[in-house]
């Protein structure tokens, strides 16, 4: 595992790289959801592949920018999912962008993610990662170095921050009611558009709630769960907090039957996740 963050760890320097350079023109490729590619988008992508199959172990990796598993060594162990580049509409505001990565024991799948990784490419590169384990491995490397997390990025019971994700205009009602009953409680809002330092956001401040909501427009959610979803959903947890769907279920007990599935999502600290559930009608 060592070696696959690692690589990680170089494969930040070189995307950030890249996100230096700025080249922020369409490609002419689409992803598997029909997204435009951004040039910056390929290039990363590019990038993480090279440095990914160069690694022993690896059985396959599957990007969110790729319709198809490459299969590297169909006799080795992990599968790596990632996302090269998320927050592809904010990187041209000279907003935070970041990447995330899952490693997989098998068949990708809530039950078989061991390792998550995220990257933020901010003032300053930061990896955080977890290796699944009781106790949870977590790790922050910043400033050169990595950290040991302790006590850091643990969540308390109750955050101050409110990330409302998704058009609002197609929210369902009973989920714009319960948003708008945190702001009622004094919730602030803290929302850039990018999944990684949104997220990251609530873990440096202790607690809050991020919601990506069924929605008109998109009924099974927006954020890929082999990608983005499953991949926090483990670091929230381990920070002591929750990740659940639209039913209550933990997002890590989530089997994907497609590589790019969605699903609605909601990471945050147990008060907030339990407001929610009541809001739902999801309470146990
Ligand atoms: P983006 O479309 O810029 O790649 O991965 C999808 C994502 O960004 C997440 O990073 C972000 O949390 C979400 O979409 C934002 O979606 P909304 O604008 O619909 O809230």
């Amino acid at each position: 595992m060592k070696t696959i963050l690692d690589s990680i760890k170089t494969i930040a320097v070189s995307v950030d790289a890249l996100i230096q350079e700025g080249d922020l023109g369409y490609s002419t490729q689409h992803n598997a959801t029909g997204d435009t590619q951004l040039k910056m988008d390929v290039a990363a992508d590019h990038v993480i592949e090279e440095a990914l199959s160069a690694l022993a172990h690896v059985r396959a990796i599957i990007s969110e920018e790729k319709e198809d598993v490459l299969i590297l060594d169909p006799q080795a162990p992990y599968t790596i999912c990632y996302d090269p580049l998320d927050g592809s509409s904010i990187v041209d505001a000279n907003f935070t962008v970041g990447a995330i990565f899952g490693i997989y024991e098998g068949e990708p799948s809530g039950a078989s993610l061991i390792t998550a990784a995220y990257v933020l490419f901010g003032r300053h590169i930061e990896m955080v990662s977890v290796e699944r384990g009781n106790p949870p491995v977590r790790k922050r490397f910043v400033h050169g170095r990595w950290h040991p997390m302790d006590q850091a990025f643990m969540l308390n019971d109750k955050g101050k921050h409110n990330a409302p994700g998704g058009t609002q205009q197609y929210w369902p009602a009973y989920h714009k009611a319960f948003i708008d009953s945190l702001f009622a409680e004094g919730y602030r809002l803290r929302y850039s558009g990018g999944m990684v330092p949104d997220l990251h956001h609530l873990l440096v401040k202790g607690g809050g709630i991020f919601s990506y909501p069924a929605t008109t427009d998109v009924p099974n959610g927006k954020l890929r769960q082999l990608f983005e979803v499953l991949p926090f959903a483990l670091i929230f947890e381990a920070a002591g907090g929750q990740a659940i769907d639209h039913h209550g279920q933990r997002l890590l007990e989530l089997a994907p039957k497609h590589h790019h599935d969605t699903t609605p999502c909601f990471f945050g600290s147990n008060y907030e996740i339990n407001a929610l559930k009541k809001a739902y009608g999801i309470a146990e």
